[in-house]
């Protein structure tokens, strides 16, 4: 199969969690003692960050594989590994559709600095890509900085942002939006929050507020409550996504900043852990450093550069 762009990115960007995992592993040993081999990988899954749970779970799996291959089948170790991670993360391949409603309206959450605004904007340009019209919601009201970096995402992406002043209350920022994308029949609204932590309750219910505002207009809404956590935070984003999970009923989530670390194995263990669908993964600051997450090519991607 020839290597598409989209692929190389997503191997590139997986570099260092797939040396965490396969590197300096000979060859060979794929074909050799699986006693010593599962000890090794055992190891290295939890270096990866997946987490004990689930780092037992992938070894069991591995060691009945192993068990069950013929002798016939030219298959090393790598590839039944393979197959036994895509196994446990397709439960998440589910990629967002954003055509039933209109507008589709999205409400982004997630701790700071995860990459929320530079995921919408990645989504942004994604969408309008395929011919849809969207607009921004500057719904992160604590800086102006914010408002700025989101309005500098829409002018880049030719996109409307609608905002108020830094302080304004972010419900009735979304409120707004959604109006003027009804009226500007709009296909996409999506709303950005300021980031937060799960255990802060009192900024936990501004977001039901948000929600319960989108919810005047289109009791469906928002169709789309999308977490962004930051890959690198290994095990603590998993916890992330079940506390934010259990206060707002997520919908999807997108796991950013894979390039930069060698904790890639945090979506094996959110996969397992919360069957939330996983609709992309940041690889890279830039505009197109977005992928639409598929678990058989980040399983690929994980064991073979
Ligand atoms: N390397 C890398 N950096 C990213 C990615 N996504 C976001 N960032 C960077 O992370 C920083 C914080 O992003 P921002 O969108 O402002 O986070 P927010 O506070 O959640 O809105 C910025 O410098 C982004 O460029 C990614 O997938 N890879
Ligand atoms: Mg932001």
């Amino acid at each position: 199969m020839p290597e598409t762009g989209v692929f190389s990115r997503l191997r590139q960007g997986l570099q260092k969690t797939r040396n965490a995992l396969t590197g300096g592993i000979p060859a060979a040993a794929w074909r050799g003692n699986s006693e010593d081999l599962l000890v090794e990988l055992e190891d290295r899954l939890l270096l990866a960050d997946v987490g004990i749970d689930t780092t037992t779970r992938i070894i069991d799996d591995l060691k009945s594989r192993l068990r069950k291959k013929r002798n016939a089948d030219p298959r090393g170790a790598d590839a039944l590994l393979q197959e036994s991670l895509a196994e446990i993360m397709a439960a998440c391949n589910k990629p967002l559709l954003t055509r039933g409603a209109k507008p589709f309206t999205m409400l982004v959450v997630g701790i700071n600095g995860a990459g929320k605004t530079t995921t919408i904007g990645k989504i942004a340009h994604r969408l309008i890509g395929q011919d849809q019209t969207v607009m921004l919601a500057a719904g992160d009201t604590f800086r102006a900085a914010a408002v700025e970096q989101l309005q500098s995402w829409g002018e880049k992406i030719k996109a409307p942002v609608v905002a108020q002043k830094s302080g304004a209350d972010s419900a009735a920022v979304v409120f707004d939006a959604y109006q003027s994308a009804k009226a500007r029949d709009i296909d996409v609204l999506i709303a950005d929050t300021a980031g937060r932590l799960h255990t802060q309750q009192n900024l936990m219910d501004e977001l039901l507020k948000i929600k319960r505002a989108m919810q005047k207009f289109d009791p469906e809404a928002p169709h789309e409550i999308l977490l962004v956590i930051e890959a690198g935070t290994g095990q603590n984003a998993l916890k992330q996504a079940l506390g934010f999970h259990e206060a707002l009923n997520l919908t999807g989530l997108c796991v950013t900043k894979l390039d930069g670390t060698a904790k890639g194995g945090t979506v094996i263990a959110i996969a397992d852990r919360l069957e939330i669908p996983i609709r992309y993964i940041g690889v890279g600051e830039g505009i197109d450093d977005l992928r639409v997450f598929d678990a058989y090519r980040y399983a690929e991607a994980l064991l073979h550069g």
